[in-house]
């Protein structure tokens, strides 16, 4: 067990679980369901990802797309409507279980409790939809497992900005030089890395092409990340 790791900060989209598909058939729900014309294909999404947050990331696709609104406050109602839609579809195929934890996730969790690590949640995702993904894969308690859970709105700037993971090194009172952030994507690495924090990697199926230079082990999985954590010793920080 390393000395010098007291907590684990878990990114949740990519990291926890392979969301993205499930994030993406949300937002093409909430388009069909404000009759907008709009589907994201998974080439497009991969494109749009790497704007983080979802009402940014429609934002993005509407400018690319020259779509705008005469008055930029109806915009903002515009985009924050079909976002909240697109949150209520996630969340239900979450609690409806269409979406599991990454391989490994539920034991490096166990594990960390079970030795004492505190845990912790930097996410650009909205709170919902980690309740829901928490609750429906770990149990109703899950989400007390967790000291902070730093959600989307909780920053005024998202990933690939340290603000994420230095409000959740704020609400633990830990050190960043005993804390690791675990991450799955280039914007995750950039926002931990900023942040003062070392950053394990385990790559996802929208980021497995990701530029992860900074972070300091790249993992295939969190099984591996919890034999390096766990059965490990690292002399070199
Ligand atoms: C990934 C994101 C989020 C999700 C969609 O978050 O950038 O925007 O793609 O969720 P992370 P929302 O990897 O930091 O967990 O629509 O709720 O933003
Ligand atoms: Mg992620």
């Amino acid at each position: 067990m390393r000395q010098d790791i007291r907590c684990l900060i878990f990114d949740v989209d990519g990291t926890l679980a392979e969301t993205e598909e499930a994030h993406r058939e949300a937002f093409n729900l909430a388009f069909a369901s404000k009759d907008v014309g709009w589907l994201w294909s998974r080439a497009q999404y991969k494109t749009l990802l790497k704007t983080t947050g979802g009402k940014e990331r429609i934002r993005a696709y509407m400018d690319g797309i020259g779509f705008t609104l005469p008055l930029e406050n109806d915009l903002a109602v515009f985009i924050a409507d079909l976002h909240a839609i697109k949150t209520l579809f996630y969340t239900r195929m979450v609690a409806d279980q269409k979406v599991s934890l990454r391989p490994g996730i539920p034991q490096l969790i166990a594990e960390a409790r079970a030795v004492g690590l505190r845990l912790a949640i930097a996410t650009t995702t909205s709170e919902a939809n980690v309740t829901a993904l928490l609750k429906s894969t770990l149990g109703e308690n899950a989400v007390d497992w967790f000291e902070t859970i730093c959600c989307g709105d909780m920053v005024e700037v998202k990933k690939p900005a340290p603000d994420i993971f230095l409000l959740a090194l704020k609400n633990c009172g830990v050190a960043a030089e005993q804390t690791v952030a675990i991450e799955d994507s280039a914007n995750g690495v950039k926002s931990a890395v900023s942040a003062g924090l070392r950053v394990l990697v385990t790559p996802s199926v929208y980021t497995e092409d990701d530029d992860f230079s900074g972070a300091h082990k790249v993992f295939k999985s969190a099984t591996d990340v919890a034999e390096w954590i766990f059965r490990t010793k690292d002399v070199v920080r």
